[in-house]
């Protein structure tokens, strides 16, 4: 792997980032505000804070980069499509446990639902993601789809993850600001207590994290090397320098420019079991 020292340094921050975020919600809701319970009442709304950092941001975070990490590059592909599926099935379902506990508590207090712009693009981040899911394993998972709509579907599954992956944290913080409004008064957010300042440095740290997590996902040398091999085959930038991807590549399009993406993917198939 290429620059390996400065992957492994981005991904000790991120794992900081998102395991300090987490203590900071847990210490937020625990210390600060009302603890956790599932009674209809503030605490059952805490659920949601916890919920969302835990699963939205960390978990789906983790996913996102599962395929970077160079130890699991001795396992099959297939396992870890599972792995990227299943952290995202788990976020999903933390992220509908959390909006449960919302409503629930609105509708005990007699509080409306759906009028804030957290909520509207909490919702549609929600409901995009579940589309994102279902599409991602109806395409990848599900043996069925050819190659090549594998291929033509790629970039539009890694944009629609990373700006849904982008959006949560954008949420999340529209979120954290919404309730030190509502929930601080005397002394009110705009008096800085201990909690607004606390809660002020989880945004912070929402945003390291998801920050860090995009630059090791957006790093193409940082690749899973048989997915190297294809993003520099459907791009043609192996052409001026196939040292960049190592030597696989050399020999996978050496006068094989019109070769086929089943091709391609058999030959990426290969590469992985080579690998086992
Ligand atoms: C897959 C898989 C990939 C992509 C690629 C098309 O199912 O494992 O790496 O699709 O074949 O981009």
């Amino acid at each position: 792997m290429e620059k390996r020292p400065q992957f492994l340094l981005a991904l000790s921050a991120a794992a900081a980032a998102g395991v300090v975020a987490v203590a900071f919600v847990l210490r937020w809701v625990l210390h600060f505000r009302e603890g956790l319970a599932w009674d209809g009442g503030p605490a059952e709304f805490n659920w949601h804070p916890v919920l969302i950092v835990i699963g939205f941001v960390v978990l789906q975070g983790i996913a996102i980069i599962v395929y970077r990490l160079p130890w699991t590059w001795q396992r099959s592909k297939l396992l870890m499509k599972f792995i990227h599926a299943g952290l995202n099935l788990l976020a999903f379902i933390l992220a509908v446990i959390s909006m449960v506990a919302v409503f629930d508590f609105h509708n005990f207090a007699k509080i409306p639902n759906m009028y804030s712009l957290h909520s509207w693009l909490g919702l549609a981040v929600v409901v995009l993601y579940g589309v994102q899911l279902v599409l991602g394993v109806g395409v990848y998972l599900v043996p069925v789809a050819p190659a090549s709509w594998r291929a033509a579907f790629m970039p539009l599954h890694v944009y629609s993850g990373l700006l849904l992956f982008t959006s949560v944290i954008a949420v999340a913080l529209m979120g954290i600001t919404e309730k030190l409004i509502f929930g601080l008064s005397n002394p009110k957010y705009k008096d800085s207590p201990p909690e607004a300042v606390f809660v002020n440095v989880l945004g912070v740290l929402l945003v390291v994290f998801g920050g860090l997590i995009l630059w090791i996902a957006t790093r193409t040398s940082w690749k899973r090397p048989s997915d190297q091999v294809l993003h520099a085959l459907h791009t043609n930038e192996g052409g001026e320098d196939n040292t960049k991807v190592g030597p696989a590549l050399s020999q996978l399009s050496a006068g094989n420019d019109a070769e086929s993406s089943a091709d391609v993917r058999r030959r990426s198939n290969t590469l992985d079991d080579e690998a086992d």
